[in-house]
């Protein structure tokens, strides 16, 4: 019987540099898919999710074939190269247990970050790493290595059996009511009950803001700049913007989510009142901190510049005075602390930058 398995295993396994090769080809599937998926939050992205989910799965079954092919290796002498090759291996597997883990529900916090924070942080490790292996122990892959329609086949089946795995997981985890049967299609889970998390992944934490005090300009690419006052952003009975309420999901990298009702006005409006400019393409969101993220001008007109969540004036944390709600995009988006609304003719590739050291001196 289990001779009968391994022999049916054997015949699955492709030659070991087609093997090798392959992996590199899913770890950068896996990588890109993972980094671009941190900055999506919409339905119609959820291929890439799927995409990364099932290279994961595909990967494990290459690192089987290759880990039980040099496994005697680490017995044998540790050079330099045996040690950064098991590195690799490590981390790699580090990489897939953590992502399956989080998928079947389960978590845990390790200083400051859950296991998702961990996952990401080891498939990011993983480059550095892989390229450093590739590098120490390059084969060409020759001709002799692939077996064309049995490699075919075999891939096919892997990407197949990935696929269902992926799909089975879903039913899986909603049969056994896991923590991970709510996940969305970003792999984000709900926070339980009302109170949503406090989260500046970066040093961004400034001193509370009295609202009487505080002023949101409206400039940049406009006919006339406005300052705003909070109480104009209020609705009142004699006039005020309309007041907007709009239920979004604030959807953050670190994993979690939450379904909110927002209140505030239509960014829309506040650019109505300035006028755009002919050459008005994007609109930038600048918070006290100095954090910002630009939205192209359409979504941003649609966007609420929000000041109280469910029923209640923002809390400080959650960026009050006035913060940003993007629906459809993921939580770092979402500025907090707001003083800033700028319209631009063009895009601001540096936000990605500012929003990783924003209040870093
Ligand atoms: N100015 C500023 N805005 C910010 C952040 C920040 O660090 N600084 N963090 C972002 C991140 S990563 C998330 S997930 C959301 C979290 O919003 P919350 O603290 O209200 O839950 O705010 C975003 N807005
Ligand atoms: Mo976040």
């Amino acid at each position: 019987m289990r001779s009968r398995l391994r022999r049916a295993l054997a015949r699955l396994e492709p030659q070991p540099r087609l093997v090798d090769w392959s992996i590199l080809a899913f770890v950068t599937v896996a990588v890109a898919t993972g980094v671009l998926s941190l900055t999506l939050g919409h339905p119609r992205t959820w291929l890439v999710f799927w995409v990364h989910g099932v290279a994961g799965l595909v990967l494990a079954a290459l690192l089987g074939f290759k880990l039980r092919r040099v496994r005697r290796r680490l017995t044998g002498r540790w050079t330099r190269t045996v040690a950064l090759s098991a590195a690799t291996a490590t981390v790699a597997v580090a990489a897939l247990a953590t992502g399956v883990y989080w998928v079947l529900g389960g978590n845990f916090t390790v200083f400051l970050w859950n296991a998702m924070n961990v996952h990401v942080l080891f498939g990011l490790l993983v480059v550095p790493l892989a390229l450093a292996h590739l590098w120490t122990r390059f084969r060409p892959l020759r001709r002799r290595d692939v077996e064309g329609r049995r490699d075919a086949l075999r891939y096919a089946g892997m990407l197949v059996g990935g696929a269902l795995l992926w799909r089975g997981q879903d039913a899986l985890n909603r049969a056994l009511d896991t923590a991970g049967a709510d996940r969305r299609f970003t792999g984000s889970k709900p926070v339980e009950g009302d109170e949503f998390p406090v989260t500046s992944w970066v040093a961004d934490d400034p001193e509370p803001i009295d609202r009487d005090d505080w002023t949101l300009t409206v400039g940049g690419r406009v006919e006339d700049p406005i300052e705003f006052d909070y109480g104009d952003l209020i609705p009142t009975d004699d006039g005020g913007p309309p007041a907007i309420e709009r239920e979004a999901v604030l959807d953050c990298t670190s994993g979690w989510y939450t379904v909110q009702e927002w209140e505030g006005v239509r960014i829309g409006e506040l650019l109505a009142a300035a006028g755009a400019e002919e050459d008005a393409r994007f609109v930038r969101v600048v918070s006290v901190t100095g954090y910002r993220w630009s939205l192209p001008l359409a979504e941003a007109r649609d966007a609420l510049l929000a000041t109280a969540v469910a029923g209640e004036p923002l809390s400080h944390g959650h960026g009050a005075p006035a913060r940003l709600v993007a629906p459809g995009r993921r939580g770092f988006q979402w500025v907090k602390w707001v003083e800033r609304i700028e319209v631009r003719s063009r895009s601001d590739p540096a936000q990605w930058l500012v929003t990783l050291i924003s209040g870093f001196d």
